[in-house]
């Protein structure tokens, strides 16, 4: 039987898949250990999992024996007849030993707790060197995940046995990328990185939330992590990356329009930004800083997205960065086709 939460949001998150959409697949981790957690994904949740049980059961046993040596002083020393209710018959006010015994002992406790909770979030909080550093972006409402390829999707995938490193941040308000699954949470704040890390030791498809309210549809930004094994990673990433260039070239220009930035300097809507709108950029005819005249054609389009600074033109700075080596043929191919409809 399994009993974790975790695993049956799992369970439910796996159903809701529909057809056509990427496989996923259940995890194959051992029964959780104790009923009311998620399973422990890594040795660090683990750990954090020993410390959670550790606290609860000095709790619970400290409260027990305070609530009995409540009930057991209370009934032995009740006043028995009314006189005795006015005046107490003896007084002690002070016993060392006692205090003393009170005091020390919940010390070391509370000692133990902080030692064991301190080195935790000290390994919490130091991501390793060798870590892969998958960038994490969280918007109303969903969470996009940018790979050291550069490709971007709404899913999170890992290699298993890996160190992982998920830099975070956000383009509007408050959120928190929360993985329960290695007992991390991270909050995404707009305006600078924050980040998190594990190490997963199973593979598996788990859940992953926003714990921050960040308006209405907070409830609905959900995304999973995807731990895969062996060399799945790799051909993950490929087999995304080929999903994308199956599509029509419009849709890819598209895709590569948001997915290299383009659009931080290059309006869809005739505005001017930093450099000139791509709305009507085909076909018309562009004045250089030299003041040559050219029309905008495939040629030229091409040589502006590699050799930026070739042809400026006029008006406008000399801004652009090149994007030689870092887009593929058919990325560019599709950018042309896509500026072709923007009329
Ligand atoms: C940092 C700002 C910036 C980014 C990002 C940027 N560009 Fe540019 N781009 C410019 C500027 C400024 C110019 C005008 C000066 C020049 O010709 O270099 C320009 C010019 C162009 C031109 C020629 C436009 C014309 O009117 O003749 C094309 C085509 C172009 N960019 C495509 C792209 C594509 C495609 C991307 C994304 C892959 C991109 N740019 C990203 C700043 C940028
Ligand atoms: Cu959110």
């Amino acid at each position: 039987m399994t009993h974790s939460l975790s695993h049956s949001l799992t369970m439910f998150l796996a159903q809701g898949a529909a057809e056509g959409e990427p496989e996923r697949f259940l995890p194959k981790v051992p029964e959780s250990s104790n009923f009311w957690m998620p399973n422990a994904g890594s040795d660090l949740a683990h750990s954090i999992d020993g410390l959670f049980m550790y606290i609860t059961w000095v709790s619970a046993v400290s409260v027990m024996g305070i609530f009995a040596a409540m009930f057991i002083i209370c009934y032995k020393y009740r006043a028995k007849t009314r006189e005795a209710n006015q005046q107490a018959l003896s007084q002690v006010d002070h016993s060392n030993t006692l205090e003393i015994t009170w005091s020390v002992i919940p010390f070391f406790f509370l000692v133990s707790i902080f030692v064991w909770g301190f080195k935790d979030f000290v390994t919490l909080r130091t991501p390793p060197k060798d870590a892969i550093e998958i960038y994490a972006t969280g918007q109303k409402w969903k969470w996009t995940f940018k790979y050291p390829t550069g490709h971007v999707d709404s899913e999170l995938h890992v290699p298993k046995d890996t160190n992982v490193r998920v830099i975070i941040k956000s383009v509007d308000v408050l959120h928190s990328l929360y993985i329960p699954e290695y007992r991390v949470k991270m909050d995404a704040v707009p305006g600078r990185y924050t980040d998190l890390w594990f190490k997963a030791n199973y593979a598996g498809t788990f859940p992953i939330f926003c714990t921050e309210y960040c308006g209405k549809q907070h409830s609905d930004m959900l995304s999973q992590i995807t731990v895969h094994e062996g060399t799945g990673y790799d051909d993950w990433l490929k087999k995304a990356e080929e999903a994308i260039y199956s599509q029509p070239l419009e849709k890819i220009g598209e895709i590569m329009y948001k997915k290299f930035g383009c659009g931080a300097c290059h309006s869809l809507d005739g505005t001017p930004n930093t450099g000139p709108t791509f709305k009507g950029l085909f076909g018309r005819t562009e004045t250089l800083a030299t003041g040559q005249q050219v029309v905008v054609d495939e040629n030229y389009i091409r040589k502006s997205i590699l050799e930026p600074q070739a042809d400026i033109v006029q008006g406008f700075p000399p801004q652009m960065p090149s994007f030689k080596g870092q887009m593929k043929d058919k990325a560019i191919d599709g950018l042309i086709a896509y500026l072709k409809t923007l009329k």
